[in-house]
This record gives structure tokens, sequence and C-alpha cells, in this order.
């Protein structure tokens, strides 16, 4: 366990790793010549910038917090009760293109319960926190869920990639337009999910996802008043899991248009 102060402690320079973490991986942006993207699997983009910003967040947390343990999307693993789980660079494959639908993801796990989230969003300048128990802010303001109770009012983010088959999230989409939702799709898991956070989307919905993908992000809409799922039942933390989050009024239909009962 960690004491309050701990907490804090450690929320504060995950902020400050995540604000270093988006001005590194914009230095990229500035000279496309060092992106050398690169694809790990079907439209599943790498950049430079996703290994070299990880491994500067890794550095400077294990450097303050040194018995701390990692999990990184480019591949730091290291086992422990306290462990950080790290997206540098969510969002790659706008990352790469100039898009500025991208952020870093920065989440805190100890004994198997998300504390801490951060994450950042450099191309607006939106540093959100959350820390369990505490609220969600964006900017150190307090931010909630949107007050949509009505389906046919709703704006959700649908996320889907390549590991996915097609007709899964062509019926997804077909049940949430049925149902009369709006669907958009931002190619960024965790800036979905910090929307939904900050009121501007109702929902995020995606059949799988990694831990590094969404576990800051879920955080933030619980302590920002929303539902989400079990994400780290099961085996979510080492295999993945889908990921619904919402206002609490609207769970019910979008966990639905994924798996109808
Ligand atoms: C992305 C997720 C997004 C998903 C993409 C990709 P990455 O993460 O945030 O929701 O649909 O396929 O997995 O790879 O940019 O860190």
């Amino acid at each position: 366990m960690l004491t309050s102060a701990q907490l804090a402690h450690r929320l504060r320079d995950a902020a400050a790793a995540a604000r270093e973490a988006g001005q590194l991986a914009r230095s990229y942006l500035a000279d496309p010549s060092r992106l050398a993207v690169a694809f790990k699997g079907p439209q599943d983009v790498l950049t430079a910038a996703d290994g070299a910003v990880e491994r500067m967040i890794v550095a400077r947390l294990s450097s303050a917090f040194p018995g701390d343990a990692f999990l990184g999307e480019e591949g730091t693993g290291i086992a422990g009760d306290r462990c950080w789980v790290i997206d540098p660079i969510d969002g790659t494959a706008n990352f790469a293109r100039g898009l500025p639908d991208w952020c870093v993801s920065i989440a805190l796990v100890v004994g198997g319960r998300v504390d801490l989230g951060v994450i950042f969003d450099p191309g607006h300048d939106l540093l959100y926190t959350a820390r369990r128990g505490e609220g969600a802010r964006c900017n150190d303001r307090p931010i909630g869920v949107s007050a949509t109770t009505d389906i046919r009012r709703a704006r959700v983010d649908a996320g889907y990639s390549g590991r996915v088959a097609i007709d899964d999230f062509t019926g997804l989409l077909r049940r949430l337009l049925t149902a009369g939702a709006t669907v958009t799709q931002c190619g960024s898991a965790a800036l979905g999910l910090a929307r939904v956070a900050d009121g501007r989307l109702d929902g995020y919905v995606e059949r799988h996802l990694f831990a590094w993908d969404v576990l800051a992000g879920l955080l933030l809409v619980e302590e920002a008043g929303g539902r989400v799922n079990p994400f780290l039942g099961g085996d979510g933390f080492t295999r993945g899991n889908k990921a619904i989050a919402a206002t609490t009024a609207l769970y019910p239909a979008i966990a639905a248009a994924l798996d109808p009962p």
C-alpha cells in the first residue's frame, strides 16, 4: 500500500513526466526524418518516437520511485505490486501522419487496482489527471461526464483494430446507429476516454484494447462520475480486454451494442 502523500507525489511526477514526454514526441514531428515509421502489423504503426518516449518516462519514474514496476506498450516489462502502465504515444497512426489526436497515457496500478491516471494531449495542451476517490481534473479544473441519458442524443467513439473481426465491428456500428447514437472514431482510446470524462463524448467502446491503452482513461471516467467495465477482471492486465466507458445512464445500451443480450 502507498500513503496518501506517496500517491500525491507519484501523481505530480507522472503529470510532469507526461508533459515532458509530449514535448519529446513533438520534437520528432518537427523533423519527420527522425520518425522512422514502421508497422508492427496491419495498420499497427510504430515510430522511433514511441520507444524514445517510453524510455524517457521509465527513466524518470524509476529514478524517482526505484521500487516501482513498469509495463509499457513498447516492451518495458518489470513486474511488481506497484506498476506503472505506459502508452508513450496512444494514437500512433495519427501521430505518424501529423494529425492531432494522439496523447501520452500513464497509469499506476497498486495491488491490482488502478489508483492514478494521467493523460496528456499535447495537440490541445490538455493535461488530464485522476486519483482514485479524489475526482478527475483537466488542467487542474474538475471535470465530469455529460448529462446525456438518451442514446438518441449520444455521441459515441467506437474504436477498431485489426485484432478484431470486421463483422464484429460492423455489427457494433450497426447496433449503435440503430439505437440512434452518432458514432465517431478519433483513433486513440486514451483520448476518447478522456473526452468521455470531460463530457465532450458520451461513451467509448472497443472490442479489444491493451492495459496501456485504457487504464488511465478508465480511471478518469470513473472519477468523473461515469461507468466503466471491469477491464482488469480475468487476464485483462496481461492479454487485454474490451473497453466500455459511458455516462451511467448510457452504459447499458452501449454495452448491449457491443455484446447483444
Ligand atoms: C491505438 C488505440 C486505438 C485502437 C488502435 C490502436 P496505439 O493504440 O488507442 O483505440 O483502435 O488500433 O491500438 O497503437 O496508437 O497506442
